[in-house]
């Protein structure tokens, strides 16, 4: 009995860690996003991947939300003191992580063995996957033009109005070796998409060339983590892009931008009121508590989304 879930960052990456902790390595695959990477400073920079080892390393600072704890940023002082690229954080310990990257890319490694490589290296049993081998990188449409995502979420710190959303690559941009193979599996059992943002963290997932079709053909069910609570986004630019999207900052929205996809949406205990409206169009939902604030609530909830 095999489960694939579906990451992006923070949010995500919690319940990812959730999942791991009560599932063996050889019954759980976890895709992450790749359309936030980019390259900064000549680095090839993967933040939703590095949030999902973080936190199953247990090395992820909680407050941040993305990065290393206890980190310190001698390297950023020193680039911030001679006027370069000071718009982007790199703190110490994940500036390691960025050299390790980028160095066994630059040998030819692929994204898919390099993550193995240093996921192994930081003690991490469990598989985590890139979406791509390849480059899919989100762009977001604003009054300023396209962004890419970083200049975007963190330069412009979601400021500018979206309009769209797009990723761009080569197309026919093939799902990673490990992502195509879990989603052939016989004995997958589930799909468990993260309480990540469906426009930002799952699309780019969805994109990928045939998930969409593939996930449609499973009999498996698509169980889905709202990532709202009590009709707001707990963190990040989703409620702000509902809005700006024309949608209701709701389970609703969620359900709908899923669609057929969707077998039953987990939702939180804030959001009570919202289940009856979903199940009445034919969704099951589960009620339970969603904020994941320590490991015991990422577990209970990753046991939740798995009877589910
Ligand atoms: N997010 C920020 O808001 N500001 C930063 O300076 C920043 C630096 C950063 C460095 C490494 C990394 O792995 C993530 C980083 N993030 C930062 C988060 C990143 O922008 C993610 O894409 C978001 O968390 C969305 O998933
Ligand atoms: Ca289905």
């Amino acid at each position: 009995k095999h489960v694939l879930a579906l990451s992006g960052g923070v949010g995500g990456a919690k319940l990812a860690a959730g999942l791991a902790a009560v599932l063996p390595p050889e019954d759980l695959t976890i895709v992450v996003n790749t359309g936030d990477d980019f390259e900064h400073l000549d680095l090839t920079i993967c933040p939703d991947i590095d949030s999902v080892t973080y936190a199953l390393a247990g090395l992820n600072d909680t407050e941040r939300g993305w990065g290393v704890k206890d980190e310190t940023w001698q390297a950023m002082a020193m680039l911030k003191a001679l006027g370069e690229a000071d718009w982007f954080n790199l703190g110490d310990r994940d500036l390691g992580m960025h050299l390790a990257r980028s160095w066994r890319l630059r040998t030819g490694e692929s994204l898919s063995d390099v993550t193995a490589r240093l996921t192994r290296a930081l003690g991490i049993a469990h598989a985590i996957v890139p979406m791509s081998d390849a480059p899919l990188r989100t762009q977001v449409c604003t009054s300023e033009g396209w962004l890419d995502f970083q200049r975007y979420f963190v330069a412009e710190q979601c400021r500018p109005v979206a309009t769209g959303i797009r990723f761009e690559g080569v197309p026919g941009t093939m799902p990673s070796p490990a992502f195509a193979a879990a989603l052939a599996r016989e004995d997958l059992a589930a799909i468990v998409v993260c309480p990540s943002n469906p426009y930002l963290s799952v699309d780019p997932i969805l994109s990928v060339d045939g998930v969409r079709e593939a996930l449609e053909a499973r009999k498996v069910p698509l169980v889905a983590v709202s990532p709202l609570v009590g009709g707001a986004a707990l963190k990040g630019p989703l409620a702000k892009l509902l809005g700006e999207l024309g949608q209701p900052v709701s389970n609703r929205a969620i359900a709908d931008h899923y669609g057929d996809l969707l077998d039953h949406l987990i939702i939180d205990e804030a959001d009570a009121a919202d289940a009856e409206g979903l199940r009445a169009s034919g969704l099951s939902v589960t009620i339970t508590e969603t904020v994941m604030c320590d490991a015991e609530v990422r577990e209970r909830l990753a046991r939740v989304a798995l009877s589910a």
